[in-house]
């Protein structure tokens, strides 16, 4: 269903914004931990802790030096700043933290992780692509600077996220600074976010798309962004690499159990709560878990994933307790 002119009109002056990990009750995100990590560990408290410097950070890493650059870092900070979860770069600063490294050395490459998922959501929105008006309780950003502009502040997020980790990353080992430069380049390309894109565009008009199809679009599309944010953190925390091994494999996981509870929620919430427009799989008649397992099945698999991703976390006992807290709260979640 798309916004009408009426609604968007609305929706652009009250600007509501889907808030970021929205203050659900205290009891949804105050986690019990498994039996090996027994403190109670309280989600909510944490994510407010980040939100702040997130949200600050995010802020000034747009900054427009002349009267010519004034359109396009108002376009770009439009939707960088519209709302959204900020659950990538919480998990990289969570991962960060596991390894004893402070906010300080993983945040630019936090910031650079939302610029790039702010650029996906910008041009998945338009018109050739998923074709939406309504984003984090907003207006696409399209439809307001217009389709070309929008373009151009995609290739621009993506461009300012390379530079921005590479150049305000401080006290951490140049190497380890490179590695997560290539992984963030990765995560984008064929075997990233554009290639999985391109897989689901072809299988948008496609009969009988296959469960490993499916798996392999959201691995590429979703999870795979979900995986270098982890393991960014941990290798700027100090890492070995079998320890990014570990946070890996719990990432890819999370980011799969992210993209089954997504298509869950386009079923059943509303586009209220959604901050973007529900039941869109249904009316474009898209391929989603749902409809290849049915609703049950769909979260029983996302709690198997959850599971298995938790397992991988182990041998980090209760300094793993964020990033457990947060792989509950992604199947757990109402937005
Ligand atoms: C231009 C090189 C290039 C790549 C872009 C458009 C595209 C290729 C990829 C689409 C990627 C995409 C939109 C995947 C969906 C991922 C997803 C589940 C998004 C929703 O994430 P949330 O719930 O959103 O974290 P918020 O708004 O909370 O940040």
């Amino acid at each position: 269903m798309k916004l009408s002119a009426l609604s968007l009109a609305a929706a652009l002056m009250a600007a509501p914004q889907v808030a970021a990990f929205a203050p659900a009750a205290k009891p949804a995100f105050a986690t019990s931990l498994s039996s090996a990590t027994a403190t109670e560990f309280d989600l909510n408290e944490y994510l407010l802790s980040k939100k702040g410097p997130i949200e600050k950070a995010l802020e000034e890493s747009v900054d427009s030096n002349c009267p010519e650059t004034k359109k396009i870092c108002e376009s770009m900070l439009y939707s960088l700043m519209a709302g959204g979860k900020r659950i990538r770069p919480v998990v990289c600063l969570a991962a960060c933290e596991m390894f004893d490294g402070s906010d300080e050395k993983a945040m630019p490459a936090a910031v650079a992780l939302e610029m790039i998922h702010t650029m996906s959501l910008i041009h998945d929105d338009l018109p050739s692509m998923d074709n939406d008006d309504l984003r984090r309780g907003k207006p696409t950003n399209h439809v307001i600077y217009g389709e070309d502009v929008a373009i151009l502040s995609g290739d621009a997020l993506l461009s300012e996220s390379f530079k921005h980790v590479a150049l305000n990353t401080k006290g951490v080992d140049p190497q380890r600074v490179l590695d997560v430069v290539v992984r963030l380049g990765r995560s984008v390309g064929p075997n990233g976010l554009a290639g999985g894109q391109v897989m689901d565009l072809e299988c948008e008009a496609k009969e009988g798309v296959t469960l490993e199809e499916l798996t392999w679009i959201h691995t590429h599309k979703t999870a795979t962004l979900l995986q270098v944010a982890v393991a960014s953190g941990a290798i700027l925390g100090g890492a070995t690499p079998e320890e990014v091994a570990a946070c890996e494999k719990f990432a890819l996981n999370i980011g799969l159990a992210f993209q089954v509870a997504d298509d869950i929620l386009d079923v059943t919430a509303s586009t209220e709560d959604l901050g973007k427009t529900a039941g869109k799989d249904e009316d474009t008649d898209k391929t989603t878990y749902p409809k290849l397992l049915g609703l049950q099945e769909s979260k029983d698999e996302a709690r198997r994933l959850i599971d298995e991703a938790k397992a991988s976390l182990e041998q980090f006992g209760d300094r793993a307790a964020p990033l457990l807290a947060i792989a509950d709260y992604i199947v757990d979640r109402k937005n």
